[in-house]
């Protein structure tokens, strides 16, 4: 049964086409109030440990309604204080604890917090290996260059039951997931498509909308360049629209 979050996240995509998720990293201060009228939720989460995470959903929650989703980089990226967690399996690592051992170890304390799992596929594609996600998830890198391999990857978590496909070029890619991929994904697999890594820019947000993804994420950008969130929130949501 699909949650309240959920819920939320998909009537935006019916409504508007697309949606923004403004990831922030509990390490570091950002100015919300510059960047709430442009996020349809906040992500939370990083791949290189985590301090104060409850502190840090507090304060967010202190100035604003926007779902909290985490973005969990290992067990301990889970919080009591968040509306909802993406369950993800790193589908293209090596090692089985990304794929499915710290989301096990993760699941009880989800249930018993009432976070609300919203099941997802992570899949890292090229150059993630070049950024942190791809060092700590030992991931079996997917070539810039074989779209179908995205796709098959998003096809095989939709028959896994999961209802959305995170792909991922690594916070700070020197590019982004290729339109490409995007597009042969979302035609094979018709799930919901978020897509991240190395979006610093509208006219790019605008494309990959245009070419199939559900959902944009930046993260570094609020860092170095907050004042492109309202460019690129109305990047996405422009061509949601045209989407429509
Ligand atoms: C990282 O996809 C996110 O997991 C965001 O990447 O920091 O490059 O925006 P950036």
């Amino acid at each position: 049964m699909l949650g309240r979050v959920e819920k939320k996240l998909n009537r935006i995509i019916e409504n508007e086409g697309a949606a923004y998720f403004i990831l922030i990293d509990p390490e570091k201060d950002v100015d919300l109030e510059s960047i709430m009228d442009y996020a349809d939720a906040f992500l939370i989460g990083g791949s290189s440990g985590i301090v104060n995470l409850d502190e840090k959903i507090k304060e967010i929650k202190k100035d604003t309604n926007i779902p909290i989703i985490l973005f969990p980089g290992n067990v301990d990226g889970i919080s009591k204080e968040a509306d909802a967690i993406l369950y993800m399996s790193l589908m293209n690592s090596r090692n089985t604890y990304w794929t499915t051992l710290a989301p096990t170890l993760g699941a009880i304390k989800i249930l018993k917090y009432k976070i609300e799992p919203i099941p997802t596929a992570y899949i890292c594609i090229e150059p993630a290996k070049n950024t942190t996600v791809g060092f700590v998830g030992d991931i079996n890198e997917i070539p810039k260059n074989k779209p179908n391999i995205v796709a098959m990857y998003c096809l095989s978590a939709k028959f896994f039951g999961m209802r959305w496909c995170y792909l991922e070029a690594g916070s700070g890619a020197e590019f982004p997931v290729s339109n490409e991929a995007i597009k042969i994904s979302k035609e094979i697999a018709n799930i919901n498509i978020i897509v991240g890594g190395g979006i610093r820019d509208e006219k790019t947000a605008y494309e990959k909308v245009k070419a199939g993804a559900d959902v944009i994420v930046t993260g570094t950008l609020i860092e170095k360049n907050p004042d492109k969130v309202e460019q690129i929130y109305n990047a996405i949501k422009k061509a949601g629209r045209e989407k429509l």
